[in-house]
């Protein structure tokens, strides 16, 4: 490139102020100086599953999961995103601290990628852990859009110091593809801890009196994945008696609740949602809602052929799990199921500790109207459905303040409740009161409560919503405005 005075001078007092502004995004016709650390294609492309199950779906530069986006916290990060694809799209970065028009959610304001355009994004990686990326868009009623696609990739945030006592860290993705809908088979789960509340379940009848109509349209699916291959296909894991292995497992899906266990082993859990937990625990399962990510160490003390993979048998049958395979061990990879367990995000808290008193308290009941919105089952919180035209803020919020949000399912759904740009504290879940669980995603079970705070110290739009695409797509949505 040979530069003018002119231009020289421009870019001369440009480029100063652009380093001094981390969140700034350039648009295609202000071609970048400098080189982007990563670059992301998102088009059309084939996922060879197993020999007999090639998917096509859209997916990051040709791969499920998209490429693993390994960066520094606090390290300013140039990332390129073009969209091969015929519709705009959004990449969103899930569970960081991110500017609004960076975050990638256009109810937040990020502008979207045009079909067939680019977007620079630049911004500075916090907090560190395992984070993840994945689409934004609104798929609706179409399930080749949106989480239903392949648009789902890690990302791990290096902490300035590194305490690491495991041997090898291997990133899991499970995911789901070739979805259909169905009327209204709900899947009862209780593998939360906590029981049904009675007003809840009392609401939750008079909804569905009003809401007579069948049940709404949910989303089944035919093929399951870990890192892109039905169990069986693609490399085992290779280990070694006695190695330690960090699995960071992330749920990938566009609204299932996932559970994954390893037959003969448990689980000991170090981080939820990328953030070390106050007590370490061993589990003998995992349970992931959407979007929610596990980092647990396992001691390879049960020499064999193992499957890891879902409890459920079906989901297992048909991709759901890996192998892992021990040096010199030879034959059929086995199954063993474990005993019952219910999942107790408590037992990873700080025993005995209160925490901080929040300035203000926000309560949303969650009610479910039944095939409402032609066929599809519409959410309200406290009364209000989101609306996309509109996109009215439903709080604003102060910066410096604490809020407790306090949510009351009416309904007999899992909810895989997530705060944009923000992390927040459980304070109280399954009727327990705890302290010191650090998420940006939280399951709360059908008939329950739970209470997180968050402390608004990123200004900006933020948006909260189920994670779930069907709940998110048809009311299950709020923002949060910055006074
Ligand atoms: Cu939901």
């Amino acid at each position: 490139m040979t530069l003018n005075r002119r231009s020289l001078l421009k870019h001369a007092t440009m480029l100063p102020i652009m380093s001094a502004m981390p969140g700034l995004a350039r648009a295609a016709d202000d071609p970048p100086r400098e080189k982007a650390d990563y670059t992301l294609r998102i088009a059309a492309g084939l996922v060879e599953l197993s020999p007999q199950h090639i998917v096509s779906t859209t997916l990051y530069n040709g791969q499920i999961p998209g490429p693993l986006v390994r960066l520094t916290e606090g390290k300013r990060v140039v990332v390129d995103v073009y969209n091969d694809t015929d519709t705009p799209e959004l990449v969103h970065w899930h569970g960081q601290f991110i500017p609004s028009d960076v975050d990638g959610a256009s109810e937040e304001g990020t502008p979207v990628i045009p079909p067939h355009g680019m977007r620079r994004i630049a911004y500075v990686p916090k907090p560190s852990g395992f984070r993840f990326y994945h689409t934004h868009v609104v798929p609706g009623n179409d399930l080749s859009r949106g989480t239903y696609t392949g648009q789902a990739g890690p990302v791990y945030i290096e902490p300035v110091n590194n305490p690491g006592a495991y041997d090898r860290e291997i990133f899991l993705v499970l995911k789901e593809f070739e979805p259909s809908f169905s009327q209204g088979g709900d899947m009862a789960m209780d593998m939360l801890v906590g029981a049904p509340i009675k007003e809840l379940q009392e609401i939750g009848k008079k909804a569905d009196e009003k809401f007579k109509g069948p049940k709404g349209y949910e989303v089944d699916y035919e093929l399951f994945n870990i890192n892109g291959k039905i169990l069986g296909h693609g490399d085992p894991i290779r280990v070694k008696r006695a190695d330690r292995v960090l699995f960071h497992v992330l749920n990938a899906s566009a609204g299932e609740t996932r559970s994954l266990a390893l037959s003969g082993h448990v689980f000991r859990i170090v981080a939820l949602d990328g953030k070390p937990v106050p007590t370490q625990a061993d589990v003998p399962v995992l349970w992931l809602g959407t979007a929610e990510r596990i980092s647990a160490i396992v001691e390879m003390n049960h020499p064999g052929v193992w499957v890891m993979g879902d409890l459920d048998d079906d989901d297992r049958r048909r991709g759901m799990g890996i192998v892992i395979e021990y040096a010199g061990a030879k034959g059929k990879p086995q199954w063993i199921k474990p005993k019952p367990f219910r999942w107790d995000y408590a037992q990873f808290g700080k025993p005995s500790a209160t925490p901080a008193l929040p300035d203000e308290t926000i309560e949303m009941t969650i009610v479910k109207h039944n095939g409402a919105l032609d066929g599809f089952n519409q959410w309200t919180l406290n009364g209000e459905a989101f609306s996309m035209e509109t996109m009215k803020p439903m709080y604003t919020v102060h910066e410096g303040r604490r809020y407790r949000l306090k949510f009351r399912n009416a309904s007999d759904d899992i909810h895989p409740l997530h705060l944009h740009r923000h992390s927040f504290e459980l304070v109280r879940v399954g009727g327990k009161p705890t302290a010191g669980v650090i998420k940006d995603v939280v399951m709360l079970g059908g008939f329950q409560e739970v209470e997180f705070d968050f402390v608004a110290d990123d200004p900006g739009m933020t948006l909260f919503h189920c994670h779930q695409q069907l709940h998110m797509d048809f009311g299950f949505m709020a923002l949060f405005d910055y006074a």
